[in-house]
């Protein structure tokens, strides 16, 4: 087989860059033997992962809720308990749906092994096994459980975070803010008349214009802002480190450059506009409330002429 050698260096240093990405994984052990738990711990803290141990089974619950781990690791064997319920309880949870359940256990049983995976777990690892090999399973789980939570956090059409993620990513800018005393804004823009852009035009030529949008918010905005489409022609922008004024500016040339952009159908050319409405972080209780301000800034200039920015 021929090998493409320059392509196969590519993938390699592609594997290492996410290798390191896995760096600060965090990994939950379930092990009623302290001794053994303290072991793991050591081997994986090392590895440079973070882990929490639980000895007492009946905490794995809340404190799932507490470390969010990207994967558990579970002994079979902790009487009174037995960690095949416990993955299935876990699993039980829509929340912990996707994540990593493996377990590390010396019962030999081929039979057994497979029976408790197939109740709700995704490996079985027999011990005794090197400490090398269970921090290289544990980095690789921890980096695809994180890629998969990075993917699933997307908006498919524009690559843009989804609504969780953009509310979650402005809470956090907003108690920033309050720490440190910083100014920041956000936004909320609405496409224009876009009901009739898709009555007109057609659906797959709406979806054309709502990825135009958010390719424009990726290039005019700073690589620190954080854009997500809300909604369906609905988008939120955080602006850290921005002022009114400048928000102001930023927001209107937006609204400018999007407004020049001219789209053809069937050879029919036609533009689209938006509407922007903006507020102060500095100037709300809580992240909520400064976005309900964005939106009641963007309807008021539904209201009043559409195709321009309201703060
Ligand atoms: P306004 O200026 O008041 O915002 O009018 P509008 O027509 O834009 O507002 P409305 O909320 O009534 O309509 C939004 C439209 O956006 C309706 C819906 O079909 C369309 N839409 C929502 N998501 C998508 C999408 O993913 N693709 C396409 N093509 N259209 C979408
Ligand atoms: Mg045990
Ligand atoms: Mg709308
Ligand atoms: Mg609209």
């Amino acid at each position: 087989l021929p090998v493409d050698v320059p392509a196969l260096a590519d993938r390699i240093e592609q594997l290492s860059q996410e290798w390191e990405e896995s760096a600060g994984g965090r990994v939950m052990i379930v092990e009623d033997d302290e001794e053994l738990a303290e072991h793991y711990r050591l081997v994986l803290d090392n590895g440079g992962l973070k882990v929490k141990v639980i000895t007492e089974p009946s905490e794995v619950m809340s404190e799932l809720a507490e470390f969010r781990p990207d994967i558990l690791l579970m002994d079979i064997n902790m009487a009174p308990y037995s960690g095949v319920s416990l993955a299935r309880m876990v699993r039980f949870q829509p929340e912990w749906l996707g994540l990593p359940i493996v377990y590390l256990s010396s019962e030999h049983d081929r039979d057994m092994q497979i029976s408790a995976v197939a109740q709700g777990a995704d490996d079985f690892i027999e011990k005794p096994i090197s400490d090398t090999r269970l921090v290289s399973v544990v980095k690789a789980r921890c980096t695809r459980a994180r890629q998969l939570a990075k993917l699933a956090s997307r908006d498919s059409l524009t690559g843009l975070m989804k609504h969780s993620l953009i509310k979650q990513e402005l809470a956090k800018e907003f108690s920033r803010c309050q720490r440190y005393g910083q100014v920041a804004a956000v936004a909320m823009l609405d496409l224009d008349h876009f009901k009739s852009v898709n009555d007109t035009y057609g659906h797959a030529t709406g979806d054309t214009v709502i990825r135009s949008l958010a390719n424009l918010l990726r290039h005019r905005l700073r690589k620190s802002d954080i854009i997500g489409r809300y909604g369906g022609e609905e988008f939120v922008v955080v602006l850290p480190d921005c002022g009114e004024a400048q928000a102001l500016r930023i927001l209107q040339d937006v609204c400018d450059q999007f407004s020049g952009i001219v789209f053809s159908s069937q050879d029919v050319e036609f533009q689209v506009t938006l509407s922007a409405g903006i507020a102060m972080l500095g100037a709300f209780g809580n992240a909520e409330a400064a976005l309900n301000g964005a939106d009641e800034a963007m309807y008021h200039r539904k209201k009043h002429g559409r195709n321009g920015v309201t703060l």
